[in-house]
């Protein structure tokens, strides 16, 4: 991905692009000021320190949260996401979705973490006869995105490593769906910073020091992500990883060169009325696009964006059930402005009669 270049957001972006005569802010009144800055629908979760890529789950009847920890470090910013340098994980529940939100503290840190050396992103957590189960990308001592798997009791940690990645994992964003039957199923990948167009032979290539190099051509199917059942006892992958196929309307694969719906980082899967819904971001252009299918393999077919952008490069979300209603978690950058400095939100979401899903606008606009 390339998080390097803070994406022109919305209403803030208008003020940055403006000519130097509309965007001298500071002489406009404090209403005029107020009437052009970025109106968020939604407030922050957590206040007192960054958090992104909120996984939630409800466990024991309580919504779960598990989020990336963002942090400033001193790794200095690129355009393969190196500044987003996270070194652990917290744990937060909420009673509901309007409720307090309780700080669980530190679950897992990367010093216990044998095998990983830098980076612990976008994770996810899943339960299984009373355990719980962390998912987590990090590099590796050779620079190699993997995921591994920490156990605990109970789903606030704390969470044991395993000492290797699962075998034959790469890439990142692992997110894990629990079917009506109790089978467990990974989702994962992500391209440019997130290796996973590096894979495409099913061994780890270096494909260059752009981002975007080892891509398809535009119109070529897009890079696909991936999905792997779960094995018994949770710890590696119960099949070999297969691809997610991405279908347009036409039942054709949606190419690499359709940023605006093609596959990039932050799958997602949930399941309503009987259908399977795939959600993932778009990466450059953004979007949380969705797409619907029949079987948790899928092929899936594109339906829409489930959420707009957001403030700040990156888009990464969670969908959840509580109760009768439906929730999309996800962050922005209102606390900090900066890309790497993220915060998490929540908003509900709401399926429509004929399957589709009301995209979810992050920011006022009218
Ligand atoms: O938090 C680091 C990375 O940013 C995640 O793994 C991506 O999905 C993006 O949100």
């Amino acid at each position: 991905m390339s998080y390097k270049h803070i994406f022109p957001i919305l209403i803030a972006g208008f003020l940055i692009n403006c000519s130097p005569k509309e965007n001298a802010a500071t002489d406009h009144p404090q209403e005029l000021q107020d009437s052009v800055a970025p109106k968020f629908r939604n407030q922050p979760l957590v206040t007192d320190m960054f958090t992104a890529d909120p996984s939630a789950h409800v466990f024991q009847g309580k919504i779960y949260i598990y989020p990336s920890h963002d942090v400033e470090s001193d790794v200095a910013e690129d355009d393969l996401g190196s500044h987003f340098n996270m070194a652990d994980y917290h744990v937060f529940s909420m009673d509901s979705p309007a409720g307090e939100v309780n700080h669980h503290g530190k679950v897992l840190d990367i010093a216990d973490v044998s095998w990983a050396d830098r980076q612990m992103w976008a994770p996810d957590a899943a339960e299984k006869d009373g355990a719980y189960y962390l998912y987590f990308p990090a590099k590796d001592k050779e620079g190699i995105f993997r995921l591994g798997v920490a156990v605990g009791k109970n789903p606030v940690g704390p969470f044991v490593p395993m000492p290797e990645p699962i075998a034959g994992s790469f890439s990142i964003d692992p997110a894990v769906f629990k079917d009506d039957d109790g089978q467990h199923y990974m989702y994962w990948g992500g391209i440019w910073g997130g290796q996973l167009q590096k894979w495409q032979t099913g061994e780890y290539l270096s494909s260059g020091d752009s981002p975007s190099s080892g891509e398809p051509a535009a119109n070529e199917p897009a890079i696909a992500p991936k999905v792997a059942k779960l094995s018994e006892d949770m710890l590696e992958f119960g099949e070999t990883p297969k691809d997610v196929l991405l279908l347009d309307g036409e039942g054709k694969a949606i190419t690499a060169g359709d940023n605006e719906r093609r596959f990039f980082e932050a799958a997602w899967l949930h399941k309503h009325n009987g259908t399977y819904y795939f959600s993932y971001s778009t990466g450059d252009t953004h979007n949380i696009a969705y797409a619907t299918g029949d079987s948790p393999y899928g092929p899936f077919t594109y339906r829409g964006v489930l959420l707009n952008p957001v403030q700040g490069w990156t888009n990464h979300h969670s969908v959840v059930q509580f109760e009768d209603q439906w929730y999309v978690f996800y962050h922005d950058t209102q606390l900090s402005g900066k890309t790497h400095l993220r915060n998490i939100k929540v908003a509900p979401l709401n399926h429509l009669p004929d399957g589709t899903i009301v995209p979810v606008d992050p920011m006022v606009t009218e």
